[in-house]
């Protein structure tokens, strides 16, 4: 934690009579000697299936204890690890690149837009992906790295129109 110390100094002369008062501030910074951690084991996220383009599905949180830039984070997708749940429970590893993460913020935004790939609802209810998190660069210490497994779910968008079907000879 960082601290703030204000120290008044006296100087005083032989005689004991006062000469010269002085006001010292000291500034203690916080050592940088904790890691962010994730909380939970898993974070979820709920995400439209026709999300655009760079827009932002959520956000994944770490926590790191220090103060000021010692408790600064940096998020990091390492690798396009992508699991794909389909709508009839099997599962399908395609790592289509399809998110990035912000470094500072930690928000997830897809890096296509959610129509014109397979984050499609119709499809799929979910994709799982990795996620770290350490110590901002250029730290004084940087204690380690942590992952985080992110569960992004498809939320269901109206986005079929109704068809009409016709039967021939059933006119009324
Ligand atoms: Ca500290
Ligand atoms: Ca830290
Ligand atoms: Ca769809
Ligand atoms: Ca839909």
């Amino acid at each position: 934690m960082d601290r703030l110390y204000i120290l008044i100094v006296h100087a005083l002369d032989n005689d004991n009579t006062m000469r010269e008062e002085a006001e010292i501030t000291i500034n203690v910074e916080d050592e940088n000697d904790n890691s962010p951690v994730f909380s939970t084991a898993s974070q979820s996220i709920y995400c439209d299936e026709n999300l655009g383009m760079g827009q932002t599905c959520g956000k994944v949180i770490a926590i790191d204890a220090d103060q000021g830039n010692a408790g600064d984070v940096e998020y990091k997708l390492p690798g396009a690890q992508e699991t794909w749940y389909r709508n009839d429970g099997s599962i399908e590893n395609r790592n289509l690149g399809l998110f990035e993460i912000d470094a500072v913020t930690g928000e997830v935004r897809l890096t296509k837009s959610g129509k014109q790939t397979d984050f499609d609802r119709e499809k799929y209810t979910k994709v799982e992906i990795v996620v770290t998190a350490n110590d901002a660069p250029g730290k004084m210490a940087n204690t380690g790295l942590v992952e985080q497994k992110v569960e992004i779910y498809l939320n269901d968008v109206n986005d079929n129109a109704v068809r009409v079907v016709e039967y021939p000879g059933q006119g009324i």
